[in-house]
């Protein structure tokens, strides 16, 4: 799933822009053909949700249409053209001049067809795209569940916390490749003394026997290696002498440009290597620590849609806060994202949509398992080829079917679902490491969630709400609770421990003294406990705070105006008191 380029010999055209829009609460579009026009559309915004768009739209999340007419141009004619689309969320079928060209399912993930033999090159061509993101107990992640368990009673009625904006949220786009292109480029880099070796798997969309080559350019290195393809696929090394090494201090990056007989593509790669030893995360075999946030894509207006201001002012305010890390909780981020991660040298621990994962019944288990390991396959296709990814996250807070909140996962013996859970978790974690061995692979776990669910994981990764879901306003207790559980932890499993989530709502402009729960002074004060905690621990290599920026929510008694406040920046990113709190630990 390469990342369609410009080049002298590929074309992209992408159709973001105003697009015709009519919901179809009925279902009466594809026998009316709405894939040919739609009547009585109204203007919106692709990439963006709809929900932010219109005030009538806010909470529907059935079936509805987009439509846009476009020219292709005359010159990509003998080539074969593409339609991408970036993220539809969730269910999506895309139409060209009213035939079918494909469906997919699950948001956050790009999917493409070939749509050569459907264009027609000397008149405009018709783009529909019916998505639809109806709440369902087997999908992932999971809505209109009855036995959900949690506080989050809620409207609309998701298993998770974040509002489930439905639409195209990134662009879709035409491009065209030669007849026989370069399908798929897989890049592992590994370090030998002063030297980095960057060996390079090219698939060609024919399995031709045909020759190639391979450049690595960057400062005053070019090195060229030959690829000879057998049935499409060739693999070629290169050696770095005195490489510049990724990293999060110096995301030095290199220029990989794959040529064969027709094409051509051009890739960054970073040359680096990331391991665990002991308590440690090692980048290019030395400790490095993930400091920085779990977030969420989420604004105002465009809700879940790519918004490129948005992010890079986002990540310019990270890099205020000293942060070099985060976790794409709860889903895959835009693809533009991850390559501003690999230039500014962001670690990401990169997470399918699998939030809040239940164990209820064998029917809905098998069926989420067969959507995740569906999202694990596309998210490695996607994503393998970034140096800043050096984490796959299958699941975030999967849920036991009762909780032991108090102790540190012994629920007391009652049937929690703990067996199912863990099997279908390992298979999880097998295919992520099946697919990609070069990586670290990891579930974030729930407090008060069975333990035997981290085993598995080469770092473990705990959310903890110390001081705000347990023991809310008493931060001395939940400071003991917190190491008590960390050097539980740590004794038992001898493994890295990430804090992926910590947090307190805190409401922008509230003060207290004495400090307390939903005040900036609180939040400041419970982010410090758990910065110091973590400092006295080497055995603890990274701590995310749960949030950057108050987020979107489901509306329920537990979310202010619909929103998650535990942001360290509010939703319009103004900083609170915490966010200098992070900036006194974190910049150097
Ligand atoms: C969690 C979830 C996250 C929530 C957060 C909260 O554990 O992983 O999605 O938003 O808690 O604020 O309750």
């Amino acid at each position: 799933m390469l990342y369609p380029i410009q080049n002298e010999v590929r074309n992209r055209l992408d159709l973001s822009g105003i697009w015709d829009f009519r919901p179809d609460p009925d279902g009466f579009g594809e026998q009316d053909g709405w894939f040919n026009g739609l009547e009585a559309a109204r203007p919106i915004a692709m990439p963006g949700s709809w929900n932010e768009q219109y005030e009538d739209l806010f909470n529907y999340l059935g079936l509805a249409w987009y439509v846009r007419k476009t020219f292709v141009p005359a010159s990509w004619q003998g080539e074969r053209v593409f339609l991408r689309v970036g993220s539809a969320n969730y269910q999506a079928t895309v139409y060209v001049n009213g035939e079918r060209a494909g469906s997919h399912e699950g948001g956050h993930l790009p999917f493409a067809f070939d749509i050569t033999g459907l264009l027609r090159w000397d008149a405009e061509n018709t783009i529909a795209i019916s998505v639809e993101n109806e709440l369902k107990p087997t999908r992932v992640p999971s809505g209109n569940i009855k036995s959900a368990i949690g506080a989050f009673a809620s409207y609309p009625r998701t298993t998770f916390d974040f509002f489930p904006f439905a639409g195209l949220h990134r662009p879709v786009v035409l491009y065209s490749v030669p007849q026989v292109a370069i399908d798929d480029l897989t890049v592992v880099t590994t370090v030998d003394g002063a030297d980095g070796v960057v060996r390079v798997t090219a698939r060609l969309s024919e399995p031709a026997t045909t020759g190639g080559s391979l450049t690595l350019s960057g400062g005053a290195t070019a090195l060229r290696a030959e690829l000879a393809f057998e049935d499409g696929v060739a693999t070629a090394e290169v050696r770095v002498p005195g490489a510049r090494l990724w990293s999060d201090k110096d995301p030095y990056l290199y220029d990989l440009t794959v040529q064969t007989a027709d094409d051509r593509y051009t890739l960054k790669v970073g040359i680096r290597t990331i391991a665990v030893e002991g308590g440690r995360i090692l980048l290019n075999g030395k400790p490095v620590q993930l400091n920085g946030f779990g977030r969420h894509e989420d604004f105002i207006a465009s809700g879940k849609g790519l918004n490129l201001p948005l992010m890079v002012k986002d990540y310019a305010l990270m890099r205020w806060t000293g942060a070099n890390s985060y976790r794409t909780s709860h889903y895959p981020y835009s693809e533009e994202e991850m390559q501003l991660a690999d230039r500014e040298g962001f670690l990401i621990i990169d997470e399918i949509p699998a939030v809040s994962l239940q164990f209820d019944t064998a029917e809905n288990i098998a069926e989420r398992l067969r959507v995740c390991l569906q999202q694990i396959d596309e998210l490695i296709a996607r994503d393998k080829n970034h140096p800043s990814v050096v984490m796959w996250c299958v699941a975030n807070e999967p849920m036991p079917r009762t909780l032991d909140l108090a102790g540190a996962g012994d629920s007391g013996g009652e049937d929690t679902g703990e067996a199912e859970g863990k099997a279908m978790l390992e298979t999880l974690l097998a295919r992520a490491r099946e697919l990609d061995p070069t990586r670290l692979v990891t579930i974030v776990t729930l407090m008060g969630g069975p333990q035997s669910w981290m085993e598995q994981c080469d770092v473990i990764c705990m959310n903890r709400y110390w001081g705000w879901y347990v023991l809310g306003g008493e931060l001395d207790k939940a400071r003991a609770a917190l190491e008590g559980e960390l050097d539980q932890v740590w004794a038992k499993f001898g493994r890295p421990i990430i804090m992926t989530e910590f947090g307190a709502d805190t409401m922008a402009g509230m003060h207290g003294h004495p400090s307390v729960m939903w005040t900036e002074e609180y939040q400041a004060d419970y982010i410090r406990m758990h910065l110091e905690t973590a400092a006295a621990r080497d055995f603890v290599a990274g701590m995310q705070v749960w949030n950057f920026a108050d987020f979107a929510a489901v509306q329920s008694i537990m979310r202010v105006g619909g929103l998650n406040m535990k942001g360290v920046f509010t939703r319009t990113r103004q900083p609170k008191m915490a966010a200098h709190v992070l900036r006194e630990f974190w910049v150097r």
